[in-house]
């Protein structure tokens, strides 16, 4: 979003709410500061996560493509649980601020959001039809694959060794593969750069950090095979405002 609609958009955030307003100068990287009320702001939003979570990432990198500033608090859920609280009472990212204070929980409904926002000629997922609709399932397909895999890395690495469910390890494991292997199967057919387009969608992000998080939590799940959507997942990353969102593994 550009500046002038943002500073519409915080100005009419405070007005709804009768908050005394006033643009006072420039924040970090010349983001227009400004004070809400008795506290000061910058107009970045605050991205509350680390892109370790593909759903943190998939939020930092389609704030990139949009090209919406923000700011980010690299808090884990295993180690500032508290702090997260403080945005999001389930102790979950990601969390989204928006100026003025507003939060956003849960990377579909930020990212809802955000497209509503950035505007149809920015938004990653188109508007209406059969384009939103082939979208949004390659979403729920690769969104689905990363709620599995964290269920199987919780189960796997987070239990007591003697509480872990191997069975259930491989039930959760098998169900993340079938979802790769349907984007695979969309990513082989498609004739375009991206999934869906010349320019990434919204399919073609949570695609691309949900293989790269596979690739993290468990390598052996996905080493040497979905050919077609690793070469996307390339594509994506070859990109920096996708590439530079990936998290680096020693
Ligand atoms: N549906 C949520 C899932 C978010 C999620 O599971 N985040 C994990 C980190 S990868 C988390 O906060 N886990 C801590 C917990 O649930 O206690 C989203 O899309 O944002």
């Amino acid at each position: 979003m550009s500046v002038s609609r943002r500073t519409a958009a915080w100005k009419s955030f405070c007005a709804e709410r009768g908050i005394f307003a006033a643009e006072i100068g420039k924040g970090r990287r010349r983001a227009p500061l400004f004070m809400c009320g008795a506290s000061w702001h910058t107009q970045a939003m605050i991205l509350i996560g680390r892109n370790l979570s593909p759903f943190v990432r998939r939020t930092a990198a389609s704030l990139n493509l949009m090209r919406i500033e923000f700011t980010q608090q690299t808090l884990s859920t295993a180690d500032h649980a508290e702090a997260i609280g403080a945005h999001n009472p389930l102790r979950r990212v990601p969390a989204l601020i928006l100026p003025g204070g507003e939060a956003l929980l849960d990377s579909a409904a930020i990212l809802d959001a955000l497209d509503e926002m950035a505007g149809p000629e920015r938004a990653l997922i188109p508007p209406s039809g059969p384009a939103r609709r082939a979208v949004l399932r390659a979403v729920a397909l690769g969104q689905g694959a990363m709620e599995k895999l964290v269920a199987a890395y919780y189960e796997r690495d987070r239990r007591p060794a003697a509480l872990v469910w191997p069975d259930a390890v491989a039930r959760l494991s098998a169900q993340a593969a079938a979802g790769f292997a349907a984007l695979d199967d969309l990513a082989a057919a498609s004739t375009v750069p991206f999934l869906f387009g010349a320019k990434p969608s919204q399919a073609d992000v949570t695609a691309t950090v949900a293989l790269d998080f596979a690739g993290i939590v468990m390598p052996d799940l996905v080493r040497d095979r979905f050919a077609a959507l690793a070469a996307l997942r390339d594509r994506a990353n070859a990109l920096p405002a996708i590439g530079e969102t990936r998290w680096a593994t020693a």
